[in-house]
């Protein structure tokens, strides 16, 4: 039912809820054909339709993609992109240079944060984005790695969380993108172990789901962020994965399929796949494993040779260490 209602959302391009996700169209698309992957279905979309619209995504210009034909270039549809290509095995249509060249100009040279697009804006998130794409495309150099750890760490807070920019609030999707980050650098001994293991067990409720900070809500999308955090630093187990998994089993639309952020609301492709990711961080049967750093399929990250996260919960790479400096230019 989850592949008839994923492959629905995107068929129907009348519905309002379609015309009005043009703005993050690629993140969408990566969220339903990720999806399909977990559950061995990628088989049911046309591969060469969908990486014909994402080329045409490409703004050359800039080097980087939009969210949709017509809209501007940012990293978080480059890395939708990126990510969808690798999943059709169509690496080979990326202008790896282009895109490096674009992530470096993102790098602010005061204190090696990063921006989204030419405008500016700073965010954990972007810092993610740029060192995930930089590894997937085998460009580790083009931004200074050692500086956006730098950054990074001072978006830690005392509570061991991260937020969105050094003084911003802990926010379980943030810490997703600190602790990914962190982990893309070889640099997870910046975390505070014990402190952010804490607060990401504390984001368990009653009902079993997870919040994304203290007293809110649970919602299915945490199940990702606060789970793949904990399964980076090796503690899947400070949480009770079997009350969280039926939380998200119970999001589920027994209907029309599809999952939605909480018992009785409405389904989405957005909270579909996160549920699915985490369930499958769970190893749940009938779905293939994640990685939790590229939230990507394994046998995805296998196929490109990126760093993945082993059984044992080490993070396992590339044999070189990217960690590097900006000015140094040549790509291995
Ligand atoms: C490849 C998985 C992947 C991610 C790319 C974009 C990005 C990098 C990460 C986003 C991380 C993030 C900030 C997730 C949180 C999204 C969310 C549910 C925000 C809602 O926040 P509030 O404050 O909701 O509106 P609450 O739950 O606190 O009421
Ligand atoms: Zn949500």
């Amino acid at each position: 039912m989850h592949v008839q209602y994923v492959k629905k959302s995107s068929e129907d391009k009348d519905a309002i809820e379609y015309v009005l996700t043009d703005h993050l169209r690629l993140s969408g698309m990566y969220w339903g054909l990720t999806s399909l992957d977990l559950l061995g279905r990628l088989d049911v979309v046309d591969a060469d339709e969908i990486c014909d619209f994402v080329q045409r995504c490409w703004v050359p210009d800039v080097g980087g993609y939009a969210p949709c034909v017509h809209h501007d270039a940012h990293v978080l549809y480059t890395l939708s992109a990126v990510q969808i290509l690798a999943l059709f095995d169509r690496m080979e249509l990326i202008d790896r240079d282009a895109i490096a060249s674009f992530l470096n100009s993102l790098q602010r040279e005061s204190d090696g944060a990063i921006m989204g697009d030419e405008w500016g804006e700073v965010d954990t998130r972007f810092a993610y984005c740029a060192l995930s794409i930089s590894t997937l495309i085998d460009r580790p150099r083009c931004i200074d790695r050692g500086k956006v750890v730098e950054w990074i760490d001072k978006c830690k807070n005392f509570d061991g969380g991260y937020g969105s920019d050094p003084g911003g609030e802990s926010h379980a999707g943030q810490v997703f993108t600190c602790v990914g980050g962190l982990a893309l650098c070889d640099a997870v001994d910046r975390i505070d172990h014990f402190f952010l293991g804490w607060w990401l067990a504390e984001r368990q409720v009653k009902a079993g789901g997870l919040n994304g900070r203290p007293e809110k809500l649970p919602d299915v999308c945490y199940s990702w962020w606060v789970l793949s955090s904990l399964c980076i630093m090796g503690k899947m187990h400070w949480i009770d994965q079997k009350a969280l998994a039926r939380f998200i089993l119970g999001c589920q639309d027994d209907k029309k399929g599809g999952i939605a952020d909480r018992p009785d609301d409405e389904p989405d492709v957005y909270h579909t796949f996160f549920g699915l990711a985490a369930l499958s961080l769970m190893g749940f049967p009938g779905i293939k494993p994640i990685d939790p750093v590229f939230a990507l399929p394994t046998h995805v990250c296998e196929r490109i040779g990126v760093m993945r996260t082993a059984a044992d919960g080490t993070v396992v790479g590339r044999k070189e260490n990217p960690t590097s400096t900006k000015g140094e230019s040549a790509e291995p």
